[in-house]
């Protein structure tokens, strides 16, 4: 595959300079979710599936781009000195900001680019597509310009764009997970403190399928604000009688205690569920890191009824696409993973049951929502790198 983008890289750049390959995998989170802004865990990994960006050095300070995905685009020319925010450069807004970020944090960009971009994860689905280019952007930046930028601080300033320069106010656990992700490994992350750990994905003889309701995320956004406020409201009126930072600090036995202190009911099944889903997870990893995998499941299971039925975050859709995944033989656990309203789920499903359950949940999803589901059956990756071209 790489050959194949370097000869249509030769073909819409002239070439002169060395070619260098770099990859920033998708991701998807196993549990916790809605945890990262509350100050709680998460769990995700780094895809195999992901952004390829096939880059050399110009003579000028133009940046040219090229993504494969929006060939209809074409390229999309910007400068070094005028990295601004477009909403027609779409997709190239996302590469624009992290060198923007770059230049903010004293970086200097001493000569522009030509980037051919291409990705193999399902875009606007929550597998962090827009996080995938960032990162593969830090990395090729980090590299080409000898910068020595530990990945940690590559993950700050890819979060800082998503912020700053696109508008987005992301917890980190997406450039996280794509930064720092082992190849067949999940990552325990503490949102709040930063601290991590890997475990093993002893995934013996069981895959992990992700399915795409293909239901645009259409109210993802509004009600992702929303959900942050609420969450903080909690948070402050929780504040007035316990010195918390934040509702991750809480156990569920305090939350329990002292949840007759926020005022607003909606609020606090919100709440409920930042607290419940922290502890969730921390519980799942330990399930999974004593070869607990069933258990490891049910909690999947209890995240997806506590995000439908606490957080409001599911819909017609993905309840369709979890409900029938319950059903099959062979399944470990399955939920919605991302922010919701649409997107994808993932599941944990018996290796010899995987071909019967994509047929069945197809099945299943079309006759209920009238929508063809997309199936993915992915294997966990390395993160952000440069490709060798001896590899290809
Ligand atoms: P998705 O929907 O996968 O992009 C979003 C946030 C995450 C996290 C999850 C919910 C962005 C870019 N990412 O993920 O930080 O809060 O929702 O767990 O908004
Ligand atoms: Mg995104």
């Amino acid at each position: 595959m790489l050959e194949k983008l370097i000869e249509e890289f030769k073909q819409i750049f002239h070439s002169s300079e060395a070619i260098r390959c770099f990859f920033a995998p998708g991701r998807v989170n196993l549990i916790g979710e809605h945890t990262d802004y509350n100050g709680g865990h998460v769990f995700p990994c780094s895809l195999s599936i992901g952004t390829y960006a096939v880059v050399q050095k110009r003579h000028d300070r133009k940046i040219r781009m090229y993504s494969k995905n929006f060939s209809e685009a074409g390229v999309i020319e910007s400068s070094l000195e005028q990295l601004t925010y477009k909403t027609e450069d779409d997709w190239a807004n996302y590469p624009k900001g992290v060198m923007d970020t770059f230049k903010k944090h004293g970086y200097d960009l001493p000569f522009g680019f030509d980037i051919l971009f291409f990705g193999n994860i399902p875009n606007g689905a929550g597998l962090s597509s827009s996080a995938s280019i960032e990162l593969v952007t830090c990395v090729l930046l980090n590299k080409i310009l000898e910068l020595n930028i530990d990945m940690m601080d590559l993950v700050k300033m890819a979060q800082q764009a998503e912020n700053e320069f696109i508008g987005v106010s992301c917890g980190i656990m997406d450039q996280f997970a794509i930064g720092m992700g082992k190849e067949n490994q999940a990552v325990l992350l503490n949102c709040q403190t930063l601290e991590y750990q890997y475990s093993p994905l002893q995934l013996t003889d069981a895959v992990l399928v992700i399915s795409n309701t293909n239901k645009r995320r259409g109210l993802a956004d509004s009600k992702y604000n929303e959900r942050r406020m609420e969450c903080e409201r909690a948070l402050s009126d929780l504040q007035t009688s316990l010195s918390i930072n934040s509702l991750g600090d809480l156990t569920k036995e305090q939350f329990e205690k002292h949840k007759s202190l926020i005022q607003n009911e909606v609020d606090c099944k919100r709440a409920k569920h930042a607290v419940y889903e922290n502890e969730r997870t921390k519980e799942a990893v330990a399930k999974l890191q004593n070869g607990d995998l069933k258990g490891f499941g049910q909690l999947m299971n209890e995240s997806h009824c506590s995000l439908r039925d606490d957080y409001e975050v599911s819909g017609k859709e993905l309840d369709a696409l979890v409900e029938a995944a319950w059903l099959q033989e062979g399944v470990i656990g399955s939920r919605m993973t991302g922010a919701g309203f649409g997107g994808c789920t993932i599941s944990i499903v018996q290796k010899a049951q995987v071909d019967r359950f994509v047929e069945k949940v197809r099945n299943t999803y079309y006759e209920k929502t009238s929508l063809e589901a997309e199936f993915y059956v992915v294997t966990v990756g390395e993160g952000a790198r440069e490709l060798t071209l001896e590899a290809v």
